[in-house]
């Protein structure tokens, strides 16, 4: 356990590094520190071998706020442009090893494109989504009007960005946001369990499996299919996938290493 301001990060268990934000105050509003910290917890866990996969979650009753809009309403034209917070967004998406949230009650504004962040989302039947941005003033500021697009198609994600409506994790399911919902006591548990399951498989594959689908967002159909077969062949010369191989053709289990 490290002793951080407003995230609390997990020793790892079972490979997997849990983040829990904790601004609990502030419905865990995406302060500046604690998108620095998100980002250097990030960055250390790169280079940690024991973490296959991150499980983010804000607790039991919210996700997240969004930005501070506190902290935002000091910031002029200049102080915006000099932000650090799109640096620390970038360290995030940047992040090479699966991420699942954990999902409960409000994920709106940065909060939501937090979510959008992470490679499997699953939600308490009492989660909400929404970018209010529009509200303020403003629009989404970290990726939500490219991200959103993606995930739930032109027409909700106009709906959302231009109305500031919200929608239900039933919806968000609907839309393909999220990929499981559950009652809220069970939504850390779900997600720990499926986290935990990433973290047995070889940790190269996965890494490949996230790049090649998150390449699918910004290339043609052609160039993500040679991704992929790159991403196959280089998996050919991989130590795990002659023992995941060899552990199918022998009824055992594989034992992975990530050679
Ligand atoms: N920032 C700061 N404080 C917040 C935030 C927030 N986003 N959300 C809630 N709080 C605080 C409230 O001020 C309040 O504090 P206090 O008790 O000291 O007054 C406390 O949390 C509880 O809030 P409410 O009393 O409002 O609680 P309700 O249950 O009535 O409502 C809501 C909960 C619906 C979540 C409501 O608080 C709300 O609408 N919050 C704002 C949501 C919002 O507009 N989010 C978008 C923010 S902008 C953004 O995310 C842009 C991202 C761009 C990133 C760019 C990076 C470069």
């Amino acid at each position: 356990m490290q002793d951080l301001q407003d995230i609390i990060v997990s020793d790892v268990q079972k490979g997997v590094l849990t983040i829990t934000l904790n601004r609990p105050e502030a419905y865990n509003a995406l302060r500046t520190n604690l998108l620095q910290e998100m980002a250097d917890t990030l960055d250390a866990a790169v280079l940690n071998d024991d973490v296959k996969a991150v499980l983010v979650t804000g607790g039991e009753k919210v996700f997240a706020a969004g930005a501070d809009i506190k902290e935002m309403a000091s910031l002029d034209a200049v102080g915006v442009m000099n932000d650090p917070r799109p640096t620390y967004w970038r360290r995030i998406n940047a992040f090479p090893k699966p991420m699942v949230a954990a999902v409960n009650g409000f994920a709106l504004g940065g909060g939501c494109e937090l979510m959008m962040h992470c490679d499997i989302v699953i939600a308490g039947d009492n989660a909400q989504f929404g970018q209010p941005e529009i509200n303020l003033g403003i629009i989404p500021g970290a990726g939500g009007t490219q991200r959103l697009v993606r995930a739930v198609g032109k027409s909700m994600a106009m709906q959302l960005v231009l109305s500031g409506e919200f929608i239900s994790a039933e919806q968000g399911r609907d839309f393909g946001l999220v990929s499981e919902v559950v009652i809220p006591e069970r939504t850390l548990e779900r997600a720990r369990q499926l986290a935990e399951k990433i973290a047995t498989k070889p940790p190269i594959a996965v890494r490949l499996a996230k790049e090649a689908i998150l390449k699918s967002y910004e290339t043609t159909l052609d160039s993500g299919l040679n991704l992929e077969r790159k991403a196959f062949t280089m998996l050919a010369a991989t130590e795990d996938r002659n023992e995941g191989i060899a552990a199918f053709m022998e009824k055992r289990k594989p034992n992975f290493t990530g050679k």
